[in-house]
C-alpha cells in the first residue's frame, strides 16, 4: 500500500515559485550575459561646433543623414552650438564610419569647416 504523503505533488505555491534551480527567468528589462557578448560594439557619431557653418546647413544634415525631424535636428544643432559637441546617433562601426564620411564630404563640398567624428559608446 502506497502512502501518497511521501511523494511531493506540486501545489499552487510550487507552480508560482517556479523550479528551484540556480536559474530563474529573466525579467523583461534584463539581458543575458550571452546576449550582451553577442552584440556588436556601438559607436556614437558626434558633430563638433565651429563658428562658420550655417545653422540651417547643420539642421539639413541632421535631417537627411540621421533621419531626424526638423524639431529633433534643431535640438541637436543647438546642443552642438552651445556645448561644443552633440550626438547624432549610435551605430555599428561601419554605419558610423559611413555617416562620418558623408557629413565631412558634404561639408567640404560646401566649403564649411563642419566636423563629424565618432567614438566608442560606453
Ligand atoms: N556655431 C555655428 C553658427 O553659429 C552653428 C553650428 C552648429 C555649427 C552646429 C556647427 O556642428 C555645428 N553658425
Amino acid at each position: 500500500m502506497t502512502d501518497s504523503r511521501h511523494f511531493h505533488r506540486p501545489v499552487i505555491a510550487d507552480i508560482v515559485a517556479g523550479p528551484q534551480t540556480t536559474h530563474r527567468p529573466l525579467e523583461t528589462e534584463e539581458v543575458s550575459e550571452q546576449a550582451i557578448s553577442d552584440e556588436p560594439p556601438m559607436y556614437r557619431v558626434l558633430l563638433l561646433n565651429d563658428d562658420f557653418t550655417p545653422m540651417d546647413f547643420v539642421v539639413q544634415i541632421l535631417m537627411q543623414l540621421f533621419g531626424m525631424t526638423f524639431d529633433q535636428a534643431n535640438v541637436v544643432m543647438l546642443e552642438v552650438h552651445h556645448n561644443g559637441r552633440g550626438v547624432c546617433g549610435e551605430y555599428t562601426r561601419e554605419i558610423a564610419e559611413t555617416r562620418v564620411s558623408q557629413v565631412n564630404q558634404i561639408a567640404r563640398e560646401h566649403e564649411y569647416p563642419l566636423m563629424c567624428v565618432m567614438e566608442r559608446a560606453e
